[in-house]
């Protein structure tokens, strides 16, 4: 038994040596290890042995399988060896190669504007604010003195979600609350840029939702004349330093008197064009002085404070600056549109 045991370990360890693939060491491994291996036939033959036999023949058993176990790792190791070394020269990185570019997106002729926008507040010791999309029936229209049932707050223009809330239809809400927050203290200089909605049919001028762009300021002793400055400034500052800007009567809920703000035309110089429609005048924005009553409401006594206000579209201005002919351009994310905004 312990020549056969010998024999099996140098023909099982040759046999080892000669394998060239990993299949085969584990055909070879159940050939000799297997539950009905050669090794484990071998084993259930020393039944027979003599007792004294039985130790030398189990502890030879027990060297054959070691030796057997240990030549099998060493040969798997060394077929998983070989075959990382394949994968690793087989994907070899050629760190001389040029990169692939990777395009770099532009930023949206909305954005671009709502920067400069701010910017030029900034500028002028404004702050900006933002606040909330869903709105409050109670911030959107009551503290704007837009009581129920005024016709300004019709609900064909409006996307309610509730009865008492809805998608903001400006973004007056956001000075109404920051006016409460300062209970009544001045100077207060802010703007706030955000989306608005409104129930409407889109078209080339007219969009549900745009973006818009608010001014508030309260001081003591602030009058018309702050407001024609600070709006000169700005469309001089964004259309160019020979603009001039005419006030126009007008009527907002939120503000006494209001007044809508023209550009002299850019493009005729005020002699009537068809960008003009021959008026010689171009609509930029709605101002006014803030109604007392929404001073009030929002915490501020309109016996010692007053303030201006001011809305612009966004989307307006855009147009107006770049010759966009169509609102929903700035929608629709055609890349041959956006791209004409990033050059250089
Ligand atoms: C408070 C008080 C007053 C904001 C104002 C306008 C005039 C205005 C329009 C311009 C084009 C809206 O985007 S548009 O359709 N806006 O004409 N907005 S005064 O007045 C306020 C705001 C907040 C507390």
């Amino acid at each position: 038994m312990q020549t056969r045991l010998h024999e099996m370990k140098e023909s099982a360890l040759g046999q080892i040596s000669q394998v060239t693939e990993s299949s085969q060491l584990q055909d070879l491994r159940v050939k000799y290890l297997g539950k009905k291996g050669e090794l484990t036939e071998l084993l259930r033959g020393m039944g027979s042995l003599s007792p004294e036999e039985r130790p030398v023949v189990g502890q030879l058993v027990n060297e054959v399988r070691e030796a057997l176990e240990a030549a099998f790792s060493g040969k798997q190791q060394a077929f998983e060896q070989a075959e990382l070394s394949a994968k690793l020269s087989s994907q070899t990185v050629d760190v001389t190669l040029p990169g692939r570019p990777v395009p770099a997106g532009t930023m949206h002729p909305l954005s671009r504007i709502i920067e400069e926008i701010e910017d030029i507040f900034i500028g002028l010791g404004f702050e900006v604010a933002e606040g909330p999309e869903l709105e409050t029936d109670h911030f959107n229209f009551e503290m704007l003195n837009l009581p129920k049932g005024h016709p300004a707050r019709d609900m064909q223009d409006t996307f309610y979600v509730t009865d008492e809330l809805l998608m903001r239809t400006q973004t007056s809400p956001v000075q109404a609350r920051t006016m409460l927050k300062k209970e009544g203290k001045t100077p207060l200089k802010m703007i706030c840029p955000g989306k608005v909605y409104r129930r409407d049919d889109d078209d080339a001028t007219h969009s549900h939702q745009f973006t818009q762009i608010e001014g508030l300021v309260i001081d003591k002793k602030i009058g018309m004349s702050d407001l024609k400055g600070t709006l000169l400034t700005f469309a001089r500052q964004m259309f160019g330093e020979n603009q001039q800007i005419r006030l126009r009567p007008s009527f907002f809920p939120f503000t006494e008197p209001s007044a809508e703000v023209d550009l002299q035309c850019f493009n005729c110089g005020g002699d009537g064009c068809r960008v003009c429609k021959q008026t010689g005048w171009i609509e930029i924005l709605g101002s006014g002085m803030v109604h007392p009553r929404v001073l009030e409401m929002a915490g501020y006594n309109p016996e010692e404070v007053s303030g201006f206000a001011f809305g612009m579209g966004v989307e307006r201005i855009a147009m107006l600056k770049y010759g966009v002919e169509d609102i929903r351009h700035f929608y629709t994310n055609d890349v041959r549109f956006l791209r004409q905004f990033n050059r250089g």
